[in-house]
């Protein structure tokens, strides 16, 4: 059973600071702030755990600032470290019922997750979303095979209750057939981290989420 925390954003920043094209990520994400974003998530897999921990402590100040949510991925004690509200689980991470003892009913537990029979086990698991991609062809994805498609979105919005958040290749025009097709919402790197200005890709991709909610229905597959 997951633990019935309710998910208040639809739009999710993923961090890799390789990609703001030389800025730097804590501006970056100032900005994607300043534009309605209302989720974080870092994910900077390269960082020895100390800079892991630092850019943590950086997002944390930043994302309270703007009232925003801050997950981080994988590392449960850099997430109590720094206050954070949950974190971003792995096929290889601590199991589900592990980090919900120990970081309690309230933190956010959000796990990746490549189909629809891996979304059914995270919600079993306890998870209170997934993170199922990639759904669409992304440079920063190609070693994992084949793009999933839309169907994979159809197939595992009609089998769990969790939000699903689509990822992989997301950009404003595609907002519509991910929401669609049954996706709560999206999470992202390069759309807007790479944009030249974030705080309007940011306000661009809410304002397409905000148009395509209304009309989402769950297509039966
Ligand atoms: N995870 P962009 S795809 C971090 O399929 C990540 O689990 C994926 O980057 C998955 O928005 C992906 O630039 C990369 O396509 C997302």
């Amino acid at each position: 059973m997951n633990s019935g925390n309710d998910i208040d954003f639809d739009l999710y920043l993923v961090t890799d600071r390789h990609q703001t094209g030389g800025r730097p990520l804590d501006a970056v994400v100032k900005e994607v702030l300043a534009g309605g974003v209302r989720a974080v998530q870092l994910r900077e897999r390269d960082l020895p755990v100390r800079e892991a921990l630092r850019w943590a402590e950086t997002l944390r100040s930043l994302t309270a600032e703007f009232g925003a949510r801050l997950l981080i991925n994988d590392r449960v004690d850099i997430c109590l470290a720094v206050g954070a509200d949950g974190v971003q689980l792995r096929a290889d991470s601590l199991p589900i019922p592990a980090v919900r003892k120990i970081l309690g009913p309230d933190c956010l537990i959000g796990r990746s997750v490549h189909s629809a029979s891996e979304a059914i086990e995270a919600e079993r698991a306890g998870a209170d979303f997934v993170v199922l991609g990639p759904i669409y062809d992304t440079p920063s994805k190609r070693a994992m095979g084949k793009p999933l498609g839309l169907s994979e979105i159809r197939s595992s919005a009609v089998r769990v209750a969790i939000p699903i958040f689509a990822i992989g290749g997301i950009r404003s025009d595609r907002i519509q057939e991910v929401i669609g097709n049954g996706a709560r919402g999206v999470a992202v790197i390069s759309a807007l981290l790479q944009a030249p200005n974030p705080r309007e890709a940011a306000e661009a991709l809410l304002r397409e989420i905000k148009a395509q909610r209304p009309a989402a229905t769950i297509t039966q597959v």
